[in-house]
């Protein structure tokens, strides 16, 4: 087997993933336990999506589980979306269970690869594309660019929808907010898990049009508490997150 071989088997496969991906339904920016299951609801009912993850690694929080005890805590709420992804639960108190962080994280990633969504990572959301007062789009460039600040103009795509599943960051909210004034970022509130794990359910919407907002992204945005290691919450949003796009494009 010759290098070179090798070097085109992927250069060019990844090329025709990326060219395949300029134009797609829904972009999604971050690969954290809310964008991956919002990614894979979407995928599932048959629409293009692309997930931007600007580390190596995809999962964002959750591997981490709570102070590095890499375990997580998932309510009765949202023990389905965990079948649905064949996770393994085990369950600790009435309506609570545990699960493995590294097994969750894994499981959600690989399913929602599997129903077609190509997770582009190293690349991060730094922009997006604004059109008549509409969010049309993303504006990519490589995570490395950004750590090492060069200077390297950007790339965009066109999406129909853009999705800020960025976390305690809520970065596509915040630079939505700082260049067109179109939505207000308040900030997350300190920790309270009960309340915070309510108002997500809430906070997860279409924040100005085309651009959808989900999992802590979505607290941050409307000034929630944070929750700890529950992911509950953070699953069901991107599920739900996934509901009101499909109802979007329907009507779109
Ligand atoms: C591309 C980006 C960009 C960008 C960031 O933090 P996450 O895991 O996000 P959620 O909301 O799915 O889950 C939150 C959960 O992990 C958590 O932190 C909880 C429950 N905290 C509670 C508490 O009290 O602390 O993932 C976000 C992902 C990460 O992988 C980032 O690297 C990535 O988004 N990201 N990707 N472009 N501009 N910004």
């Amino acid at each position: 087997m010759e290098e070179q071989i090798i070097s085109k088997a992927i250069i060019e496969t990844y090329f025709k993933e990326l060219l395949s991906n300029l134009d797609v339904d829904v972009a999604v920016a971050g690969a954290g336990p809310s964008g991956l299951v919002c990614a894979y609801y979407l995928a599932s009912a048959g629409r293009r999506v692309a997930v931007f993850e600007r580390h190596l690694k995809v999962g964002g929080g959750m591997p981490a589980g709570g102070m590095m005890f890499n375990n997580i805590v998932v309510q009765e709420e949202a023990k389905s979306i965990m079948e649905e992804f064949g996770i393994t639960l085990k369950k600790y108190a009435e309506g609570l269970y545990t699960a493995d962080a590294v097994e969750t994280m894994s499981g959600i990633s690989f399913k929602t690869v599997k129903a077609g969504v190509k997770i582009f990572n190293l690349i991060s959301v730094e922009d997006v594309v604004v059109r008549d007062n509409r969010i049309t789009g993303a504006v990519l460039n490589w995570s490395a660019v950004d750590i090492a600040r060069l200077h390297v103009d950007p790339l965009g795509i066109k999406s129909k929808v853009v999705v800020d599943a960025t976390g305690h960051e809520s970065e596509v909210c915040r630079l939505v907010e700082k260049k067109t004034g179109g939505i207000k970022v308040a900030g997350e509130k300190s920790m309270w898990a009960e309340r915070g794990e309510k108002a997500l359910a809430e906070n997860t919407k279409e924040v100005s049009p085309g651009l959808f907002v989900c999992g802590m992204a979505a607290n941050a945005v409307a000034g929630s508490h944070r929750m700890g290691a529950i992911f509950g919450g953070m699953l069901l949003s991107g599920k739900k997150v996934s509901a009101l796009i499909l109802e979007k494009l329907k009507s779109a």
